[in-house]
């Protein structure tokens, strides 16, 4: 029995190492996208963004995603940016928990609805589990913030999907083992 128990472990770790990180792309808007009359707060409502995720934002060239401070965010304030990008698709890595603050550059469309803020959870990831997935950690396209990602902490953000995902598998086992 202690055997059985032991491998059934064993499987459950396994399983739940292999699963690749399931990463989403949330674009931004969805089939709005980024552009002046959008309800950000309400489309990032109760959406589950994780470490690992990305943002899209699609926009035409009269827009831009700032990325500012909350203070800034709360006041529409352009004027002093973190990082600011203008190529019409840009794509946004969510590397590490915490909420980050997005608005247009362009004047006035910060105050027509262009405001975002998304909370990032960690994705109920713990730094000790098996680190083997991460050549499956595929930096996001024209970032180098990404590049300095000292580990691949996006692939080593196990969801509770995964878990479950997991737990379930293992139990199946457990119940091939049993009979
Ligand atoms: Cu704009």
């Amino acid at each position: 029995m202690a055997h059985t128990l032991r491998g059934l472990l064993l499987a459950i770790l396994l399983v739940v190492a292999g699963v690749p990180a399931s990463a989403k792309d949330y674009t931004v808007g969805d089939s709005s996208g980024w552009k002046p009359g959008v309800d950000y707060t309400a489309w990032a409502k109760g959406k589950p963004f994780s470490v690992g995720d990305t943002l899209s934002f699609q926009y035409g060239a009269a827009h831009s995603v700032l990325e500012v401070s909350e203070a800034d965010h709360s006041a529409c304030s352009a004027s002093n940016p973190l990082r600011t990008h203008g190529d019409q698709s840009t794509t946004i890595p969510l590397t590490k928990p915490g909420t980050r603050y997005f608005i247009c550059g362009t004047a006035g469309h910060c105050a027509s609805g262009m405001k975002l803020a998304v909370t990032v959870s960690d994705g109920g990831a713990t730094s000790s589990g098996p680190t083997m997935r991460s050549t499956n950690a595929k930096p996001a396209a024209g970032t180098t913030a990404a590049a300095t990602e000292p580990d691949s902490s996006a692939a080593a953000a196990a969801s509770g999907a995964r878990l479950a995902t997991g737990l379930m598998l293992g139990a199946v086992g457990f119940a091939a083992l049993m009979g």
